[in-house]
C-alpha cells in the first residue's frame, strides 16, 4: 500500500495527489490533523512535514514533494 501523510490546503501535497491522479496510482491519504497520523509521521519520518510518502510494499519512505512526484513516476514505468 502507498501512504502519503497530507495535511488540508497543503501545495505540495496538492501536487503529489494530482500527479498520482494523472499516473493512475492510488495514494492513501493520512491527514496529520487526526493526532494517530501525527504519531504515526512522527515515529515513521521523523519530522512534522507533509507530504510524507510511505510505499510500505517496497520499504521506501521519503518527504519532499518533488522526490515523491520523480518517485511515483519511476515506479509507474
Ligand atoms: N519542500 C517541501 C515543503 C513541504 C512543506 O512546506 N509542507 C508544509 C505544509 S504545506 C508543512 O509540512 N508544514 C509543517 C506543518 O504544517 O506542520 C516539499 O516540497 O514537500
Amino acid at each position: 500500500m502507498l501512504i502519503l501523510y497530507v495535511k488540508t490546503r497543503c501545495p505540495f501535497c496538492e501536487k503529489v495527489l494530482r500527479r498520482a491522479r494523472e499516473l493512475g496510482i492510488a495514494l492513501k491519504e493520512h491527514n496529520i490533523a487526526e493526532p494517530r497520523y501525527l504519531e504515526e509521521l512522527m515515529q515513521k519520518g521523523g519530522k512534522r512535514q507533509v507530504p510524507f510518502l510511505v510505499d510500505e510494499e517496497r520499504a521506501v519512505s521519503m518527504y519532499e514533494s518533488d522526490d515523491i512526484v520523480r518517485y511515483l513516476e519511476e515506479r509507474k514505468k
